[in-house]
């Protein structure tokens, strides 16, 4: 699974010898265009794991928007076929850390997913301090 600066996100597909001619592609909604991680978790414990995606602003160093703020999506695969995405959370302002981590942090059958706050000024070390964290509703 990839990630396009034109947005998109691609699957290829394998057929068990190493080959990967097929694909499956679908494009992330705007504003938050730029997917800088992907990973995948049991959101709503069904017991089938979701693909999460986060994404921010802007998709060059020159764009206003640059790494600004975060969407975070979910994106359910049918069959071979890609869904477009489903914004679960965003706030277009904040500063954040690209990375997302998951895993099951209250031990309720459901994941949670958080990212750190960097501490540029400490040679970018993470804080401890959650830039971002989700929980299911249910
Ligand atoms: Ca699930
Ligand atoms: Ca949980």
């Amino acid at each position: 699974m990839v990630s396009t600066a034109t947005s998109k996100i691609i699957i290829f597909w394998g057929d068990g010898n190493g080959n990967f001619k097929q694909k499956s592609e679908v494009t992330v909604p705007k504003p938050f265009v730029h997917v800088v991680d992907i990973n995948v978790g049991d959101l709503d414990g069904d017991g089938t794991r979701e693909v999460l995606l986060i994404a921010t602003q802007g998709h060059r160093p020159s764009d206003k928007n640059f790494y600004k703020g975060y969407g975070f999506l979910k994106l359910d695969i049918v069959k071979r076929n890609l869904v477009k995405p489903i914004l679960l959370e965003s706030n277009k302002n904040v500063r954040w850390f690209p990375w997302i981590y998951v895993c099951d942090m209250d031990n309720d059958g459901s994941d949670e997913v958080f990212s750190f706050v960097v501490q540029r000024s400490l040679d970018r070390k993470k804080t401890g301090k959650p830039a971002f964290y989700y929980s299911s509703p249910n």
